[in-house]
């Protein structure tokens, strides 16, 4: 090619410039905080995050806030305390957290410890890496003050016990209360946390799509967020929640980049995925939207003063 038709190529395919433009045109939202989270579980986490913006916290901290509160809640049982343990019986979780900077923390794989989340924070905040798993993990989160515990409760105990009768191939979509949440704050900032005990009976070190950043949750205080929720493997695949971030970018609605991201998955899966992904997203102007593959996804929305359980129809 000559240097003339590369340099016509290069501006042809110059995509940056024009993109840059789109999201420059989206308007900050200000003081009319926004929250948005997964399931019906996230009627009650909204209010918690709501409660700390009206304190004056940030983004960051509602988001933690709500996210807390579903670890603590013991009937959630995909989520922290309570949460359903993997094939061996021991309760594993995954969290991660982005803010409106950019920094991300997270923890996989980490036993024991009631707050996941707030331990990825800390992996943010206070050392140089984004990403600490396992028994490193609890190092580190003992070494904050939090305490160890026995995170198996009678119930979920009961309920493993009964699984290794028969075993039954679980999936994420038939014990699905992961915990998303995406905040946009006074200011217009926004930040998200994503905390989950993962796929019910999985294999013993298997670590799911929620602390990986990308995929379970991205942030871009210029454009938005994205969050996912269900089979983490094919979020992990398809880096969903990055993905859903710069579908908005370059002009998609909330509502149609979730929905263009399950798109991928659906062609990849021949049009017939047997499994579930839901997506939630925030646009920096306040608007909201959410999508499904299967069933139908329900999920928490607190905008102007009103929170609200909304139902999306899966796309097949
Ligand atoms: C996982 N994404 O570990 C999680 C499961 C989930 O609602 O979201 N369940 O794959």
């Amino acid at each position: 090619m000559k240097r003339r038709q590369f340099l016509m190529a290069s501006l042809a395919g110059a995509s940056s410039p024009m993109i840059l433009a789109k999201s420059n045109k989206i308007k900050n939202n200000k003081n009319n905080p926004v929250i948005l989270s997964t399931w019906n579980f996230g009627i009650p986490a909204n209010e918690e995050a709501m409660k700390v913006l009206k304190s004056r916290g940030s983004a960051m901290d509602a988001a933690e806030a709500g996210a807390r509160h579903a670890e603590s809640d013991v009937e959630n049982n995909s989520v922290g305390y309570g949460g359903l343990p993997d094939e061996l019986g021991h309760v594993t979780l995954d969290a991660c957290v982005m803010d409106s900077t950019g920094n991300a923390g997270s923890v996989a794989f980490l036993q024991n410890i009631k707050h996941p989340v707030s331990v990825a924070r800390m992996v943010m905040e206070d050392t140089k890496h984004v990403m600490l798993v396992g028994e490193g993990a609890k190092q580190f989160a003992k070494s904050k003050g939090f305490e160890e515990m026995n995170l198996l409760t009678e119930k979920s105990e009961k309920e493993w016990k009964k699984w290794l009768k028969d075993r039954r191939e679980m999936t994420p979509h038939e014990t699905h209360d992961t915990l998303s949440v995406l905040v946009q704050d006074r200011k217009g900032n926004l930040a998200g946390a994503c905390t989950t005990s993962g796929w019910a009976y999985k294999m013993h070190g298997r670590v799911g799509d929620s602390p990986i950043i990308g995929a379970a949750l991205f942030v871009d205080n210029e454009v938005g967020c994205a969050a996912a929720t269900g089979l983490g493997e094919e979020v992990i695949k398809s880096t969903g929640s990055f993905l859903v971030v710069e579908l908005m970018r370059q002009g998609y609605s909330p509502d149609e980049a979730c929905k263009e991201a399950l798109n991928r998955v659906i062609k990849a899966h021949g049009g017939n995925p047997d499994f579930q992904i839901g997506y939630i997203a925030l646009r920096k102007d306040g608007e909201v939207g959410a999508a499904c593959l299967k069933w139908s996804f329900d999920h928490a929305v607190y905008k102007n003063g009103v929170n609200e359980l909304r139902n999306v129809k899966g796309m097949l």
